[in-house]
């Protein structure tokens, strides 16, 4: 089976509608077909301040959402980064082979750099996407499915790769991103023209997975729309429509004409209740299965640990591989 890899930080109490989209559902999806890593990456967030009870709360967390949506544990093998050593030794590794001026081309290094200011932001939130060359390029994974905003960063894995390939001899396989088209964007409710993130300034446009039901109504039934009183898909005139249009279409499954036909003549209101139901059907048992996993942490713990022994000795031949094609005795 070809190989998949992806992840999440654990830095927020809960996942957004943005991650559930361009990653989440797409790995569910994913996973029957190829050999899935699904990883937690608490040492890329560290790359920015963390309270440690907290970060140890939220990848626990972080495991049980992707369980609770879909992600089978004995299908995939879903871990925890920091339990897996080859990642930060790979990670250097590819530290020494990455130019500064390619690393500093890195746009989200650059974006959140201003948002830290350059004495805060840390020299690991620059390395951050060399760490994740070093993910990806472990357990040879042939296809990275992320969203949009991580194009540049498997770019910079499939020249990295390349290079190592081309000067040690040939051992990574050099992978592809897998971005879905149309909806690896999902914008945020009160500014439709940036990302949902979780560091925007307000979580008003921010939907997260575990919040309860009625907080999501309300973001929802008050997102940012316009004057023009028509449903119809159209990103640069529209980005509010369409962004709820988009979400509508995905979580259904149902092609955005089918929407804007069933909504034809009748106004936002109605489509915004529309959406606040879709998104509690599909969040409502993702919530409790999280609940119920997070209730038995002893039995999460064993089935990370066991992922985790898995993803070690996989990691650990590709690093074996690197060390020997370097000339760094073991
Ligand atoms: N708005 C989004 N639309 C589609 N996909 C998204 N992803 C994130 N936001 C959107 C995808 O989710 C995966 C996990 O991302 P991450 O844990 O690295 O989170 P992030 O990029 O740090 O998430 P945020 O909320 O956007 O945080 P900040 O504000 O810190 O950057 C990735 O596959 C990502 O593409």
């Amino acid at each position: 089976k070809p190989v998949i890899f992806s992840g999440m930080q654990p830095s927020s109490d809960s996942l957004h509608l943005g991650n559930y989209i361009g990653a989440l559902s797409q790995w569910t999806r994913m996973q029957e077909d190829y050999d899935a890593f699904f990883c937690v990456v608490n040492l890329h967030a560290i790359t920015v301040p963390q309270d440690p009870k907290d970060l140890a709360e939220r990848t626990r967390a972080t495991a049980a959402q992707y369980i609770a949506a879909g992600i089978d544990p004995a299908k995939s093998t879903l871990f925890v980064q920091s339990q897996v050593p080859a990642h930060a030794e790979l990670a250097w590794v590819l530290n020494t082979l990455t130019g500064f001026g390619e690393a500093s081309r890195m746009t989200q290094f650059k974006d959140k750099s201003q948002r830290y200011g350059s004495d805060t932001a840390s020299v690991g939130l620059f390395t951050y996407p060399i760490l994740m060359a070093a993910d990806i390029l472990l357990y040879q994974a042939n296809a990275v499915p992320v969203g949009e905003d991580q194009r540049q960063h498997v770019e910079l894995t499939r020249d990295l790769a390349t290079r190592f390939n081309s000067r040690f001899g040939d051992t990574f396989v050099v992978p592809e991103a897998q971005i879905q088209q149309g909806t690896a964007k999902i914008y945020d409710l009160q500014d439709p023209t940036s990302k949902m993130s979780k560091s925007a300034e307000t979580e008003a446009g921010l939907i997260k997975v575990l919040d309860p039901a009625n907080v999501t109504k309300k973001k929802i039934m008050r997102a940012v729309t316009d004057d023009d009183a028509t449903i119809r898909f159209d990103r640069a005139e529209k980005p509010g429509v369409s962004n709820l249009l988009t979400i509508f279409s995905v979580l259904t499954g149902r092609p955005v004409a089918s929407i804007e036909d069933e909504f034809a003549g009748r106004g936002y209101g109605d489509l915004k209740k529309g959406l606040v139901e879709v998104v509690e059907e599909t969040f409502a048992p993702v919530r409790t299965r999280t609940e119920e996993l997070l209730a038995d942490r002893a039995e999460l713990d064993r089935l990370l640990a066991s992922a985790a022994e898995r993803a070690n000795e996989v990691a650990g031949r590709t690093l074996s591989r690197v060390y020997d094609a370097i000339g760094l005795i073991r």
